[in-house]
């Protein structure tokens, strides 16, 4: 046994004997009544990151010490699929996860994924916010799984390369690119006729830098801290979807959770998202020159040709039929026909 370890055993009998005088002070500084680990896999300079330390500190703050949440970013506890069994079984308590890659699991999650659906973000948050939102949350929770009501930005979505620039659709022809472990994007990209390989984000850099594949997309926000500019050198801004993420939570250990705490926990997670939506909104609207003064170059491409590929390919009428009459009309409520 270790000394430190004598040490606070010797504490803690001590405190079973004096009742309430020293002792209760020492178990205190030792440990929250609930520590609970939130992993992720973005990297620690991310907004996802930055909000996430600020809402825990919050947390510990409103609920004078009895609730730490401990962050592990960047795939520290391993990879989204890793990560994913983890929240189920309970290893982690907390974990934010693409609604895209979620429906491995619950396959209406991946719905505000769907190629050129989402115009702009006014649109994404009255429909994530609102019904649509509603709706996959309510399949997240079929799944046994608690999610906040909120999902945070990941983004729209652009194409990088270190082969070529992607001007149009035939450019995506035989394309060597990674995609997350996600059926909706390896259906999307193979409907472009290019080559999707399923990687988990933990794999990316090094799959570029090693040549893989060609190339990979991305928010701008992720190409900048997981610093991606330094193994690519096109970003096409094809804007192809938009991507978020669902702040889940194990079941079982959420509900040994006492409410008044509960209440302090989801009520900081859901005003950090909405901070983190705006610091990523503008990370996205304003990294361009900063990439681009790194070495990127950057190209901006039409978008309706690529619409117009995805619909003679099938792509609109194969995921209705996937995701359903009830889901697809909340989706074109919000975004208009599709197909
Ligand atoms: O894996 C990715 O590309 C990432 C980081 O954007 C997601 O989590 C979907």
């Amino acid at each position: 046994m270790s000394f430190s370890r004598r040490t606070l055993l010797k504490a803690s009998a001590a405190s079973a004997v004096l009742g309430g005088i020293a002792a209760p002070f020492v178990a205190r500084a030792q440990t929250a009544e609930f520590s609970y680990k939130y992993a992720n896999n973005l990297a620690d300079s991310h907004p996802l990151n930055t909000r996430a330390k600020e809402m825990a500190a919050a947390i510990k703050a409103e609920t004078k010490g009895r609730f730490d949440l401990q962050i592990f970013p960047n795939n520290q506890l391993g990879s989204d699929t890793d990560m994913l069994s983890q929240i189920r079984s309970g290893g982690i308590e907390f974990f934010t996860l693409s609604g895209l890659i979620l429906a491995t699991l619950v396959p209406a999650a991946s719905i505000n994924g769907i190629g050129f659906a989402f115009p702009d973000y006014d649109t994404v948050w009255k429909a994530m916010d609102g019904d649509l939102g509603a709706y996959v949350r309510g399949e997240i929770t079929k799944a046994n799984l608690v999610v906040m009501d909120k999902i945070w930005d990941n983004g729209f979505r652009q194409t990088t390369s270190s082969t070529k620039p992607i001007n149009g659709p035939d450019d995506f022809k035989g394309f060597k690119i990674r995609v997350p472990v996600s059926p909706l994007w390896t259906s999307m990209f193979k409907a472009f006729d290019a080559s999707p390989a399923s990687i988990n984000f933990s794999e990316v850099y090094s799959a570029l830098q090693t040549k893989i594949v060609e190339g990979q997309e991305n928010p701008l926000a992720i190409i900048s801290t997981a610093k991606l500019y330094e193994v690519q050198k096109y970003c096409s801004l094809t804007n192809h979807m938009w991507d978020g993420f669902w702040f889940l939570a194990n079941r079982r250990a959420w509900e040994k959770v006492p409410e008044d705490i509960r209440a302090i926990v989801a009520s900081n997670i859901n005003a950090a998202a909405l901070n983190e939506r705006v610091d990523v909104a503008k990370l996205n609207a304003t990294l361009r020159d900063e990439l681009a003064s790194k070495g990127l170059v950057f190209n901006q491409p039409d978008v309706a040709p690529f619409r117009e590929k995805l619909r003679s390919a099938g792509f609109y009428s194969e995921w209705k039929g996937k995701y359903g009459d009830e889901a697809w009309a909340l989706l074109e409520k919000s975004v208009g026909k599709l197909s």
